[in-house]
């Protein structure tokens, strides 16, 4: 058994973004370009000499080797044991669990979530930290500034392990544990929710159509909702995870999850749909002919919450992302509840879950979670709808309707420009925000701005101040406009325009968003000139 010192140099963009690090594949690929980044992970986290970790991903192309790489480059480092999920699989929300569960030392993630896969597309990777959540950011910039120096790392020289049957293998000094990635999942989730109710929906004649877009969770939500709850074989469609997702694209919104949608509005709709993404985080929410926004979805799991065993004596406090509509915040209202505002990405939730001040965390981009996990969880939200939805008995468009006579309706909408030149976009950004103290007063089409900023984060727990992280804009109609770029993709620029709208008017509940919106779209328009600088007349993706 050799161990290897390879010499290497520091390779630059290895530079985490929202979510980990995500390159195009054959980036990824390229010579070193994984092993400086798992190096850089050690060096940041003050080595892997004696610690634990979670190993897994998402299935997609070179994940298999990926996760052989690190296993050999743990092993090198003399980490004591590595709990890898069976054929490197294992959905985010269930990695993040093994942490817990497990008490390890942290996790690392194969995965690019919701963007493409294959040789051709994206591939990224995550490190988790102890409890089970995205590397905070002081992490995340100790590996960033130790890709920037890197010389060498250390490797085995060993043939790849098997990891097609759950067992205990030895890696030189380092132990390997193979696990049934869904199993310790489920168990988690059957304790959460009142599975019982769920069985006795399904036996009823409820139907339901789950969507697993050829990504990690068709395991999972077949193993959970097809044979532990007793939904009909058939019921959760594109099981098997691929290594290209099909040549889809793993990201459950109305665009890429149009199959379902299809369906759903149809006239013989099943009661109940929903989607998730590559890495299982991410879930899509809809209803026969009634698609449910993310940023709804949260404002009702948190107004039902109460129906959950788990979450039966009430909740905490409430999170979501600057970006996601206030929907939740009114009923944190109601409820007598905090409601937390953080930058976009799951790594900011973490503290307030940990600090015991959340209970359920939610972002605009469909995702949802709890602290049962430190990661948003594309089933267990799927699972509390059902929850739900057994003990009310109600279709899910009288759910949403009910809930916006209560609460109001916050319409909500994100357009965006995707691989949109950097250089154009970054202009497009920066040109706002020099004139964001001159603002207000300003008239944009038919709306004026009554206040403008650039949103700010302090951690109310830790202190740690994190700036830059998006361009608001209030108007005289209460509306309300974001923009912000992506750090997830991997081409050019990712404009991101966030629209919302609050109407508590019992006869204007049930306009389409698009319309409803209008005002404010248009006002968009004539504040950043969008479709001028970015040479688009429409965005590539509304959800
Ligand atoms: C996007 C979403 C953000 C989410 C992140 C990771 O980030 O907007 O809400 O946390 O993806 O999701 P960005 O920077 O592209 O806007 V996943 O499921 O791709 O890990
Ligand atoms: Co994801």
């Amino acid at each position: 058994m050799m161990n290897h010192k390879v010499d290497t140099s520091p390779i630059t963009g290895q530079k985490p973004g929202t979510s980990g690090l995500r390159k195009k594949t054959s980036v990824f690929m390229q010579e070193h370009y994984l092993e400086n980044f798992v190096q850089a992970i050690w060096n940041g986290t003050g080595g892997a000499a004696g610690k634990t970790y979670v190993l897994g991903g998402d299935g997609r192309f070179f994940n298999d080797k990926a996760a052989q790489v690190v296993l050999r480059m743990a092993a090198a480092s003399r980490a004591q044991r590595v709990i890898v999920g069976q054929n490197a699989l294992l959905s985010t929300p269930a990695a993040s669990n093994l942490i817990r569960k497990r008490g390890t030392d942290g996790g690392i993630i194969l995965s690019a979530s919701h963007n493409p896969g294959g040789p051709d597309e994206d591939f990224g990777i995550k490190f988790n930290a102890a409890n089970g959540g995205p590397a905070p950011e002081d992490i995340t910039t100790r590996i960033y500034s130790e890709t920037q120096t890197i010389s060498g790392y250390h490797i085995l020289n060993t043939p790849d392990v098997d990891l097609t049957t759950p067992g205990i293998f030895q890696l030189g000094d380092m132990t390997i544990e193979v696990v049934d990635p869904v199993s310790a999942y489920g168990e988690m989730m059957e304790g959460l929710f009142d599975f019982d109710a769920i069985r006795a929906l399904f036996a009823s004649g409820f139907t339901m159509r789950f969507d697993a877009m050829h990504a990690v969770t068709g395991p999972y939500a077949k193993a959970i909702l097809e044979k532990q709850l007793g939904a009909p074989a058939g019921t959760v469609i594109n099981a098997t995870p691929s290594p290209d997702f099909a040549g889809g694209h793993p990201d459950p919104n109305p665009i890429w999850a149009k199959t379902l949608m299809d369906e759903m509005m149809g006239l013989d709709a099943p009661d109940f749909g929903a989607a998730s993404d590559g890495d299982g985080d991410r879930n899509m929410i809809v209803g026969r002919q009634c698609y449910v926004t993310p940023s709804d979805s949260l404002a009702v799991l948190a107004a039902n919450a109460r129906l959950v065993p788990a979450y039966a004596d009430g909740l905490r406090g409430v999170a979501r992302s600057m970006p996601t509509s206030a929907a939740v915040d009114r009923v944190a209202q109601h409820l007598n509840i905090n409601s937390f505002e953080t930058p976009t990405g799951w790594k900011y939730f973490g503290n307030l879950l940990d600090d015991g001040r959340a209970t359920l965390c939610g972002e605009e981009s469909a995702g949802t979670g709890s602290d049962h996990v430190r990661e948003k969880d594309g089933l267990w939200a799927v699972l509390f709808w059902l929850n739900i939805l057994a003990k009310i008995r109600k279709p899910v468009a009288d759910v949403m309707s009910g809930h916006w006579t209560q609460f109001g309706r916050n319409y909500y909408s994100r357009h965006d420009y995707e691989a949109v030149d950097t250089v154009a976009a970054e202009a497009l950004m920066s040109g706002l925000r020099i004139q964001l103290p001159d603002l207000a007063g300003k008239k944009m089409a038919e709306l004026t701005i009554t206040t403008a900023d650039e949103f700010a984060y302090n951690d109310p727990v830790d202190g740690t101040r994190t700036e830059g992280q998006g361009l608001r804009f209030g108007f005289d109609n209460g509306a309300r406009l974001v923009l912000r770029l992506s750090g997830t993709g991997t081409e050019g620029a990712t404009l991101r325009v966030y629209l919302e709208q609050l109407e508590t008017a019992s006869n204007r509940l049930h306009h389409d968003p698009q319309i409803a919106l209008a005002a404010v779209i248009a006002a968009a328009e004539a504040l950043a000139g969008i479709r001028h600088r970015t040479g688009r007349d429409r965005p590539d993706v509304i959800t």
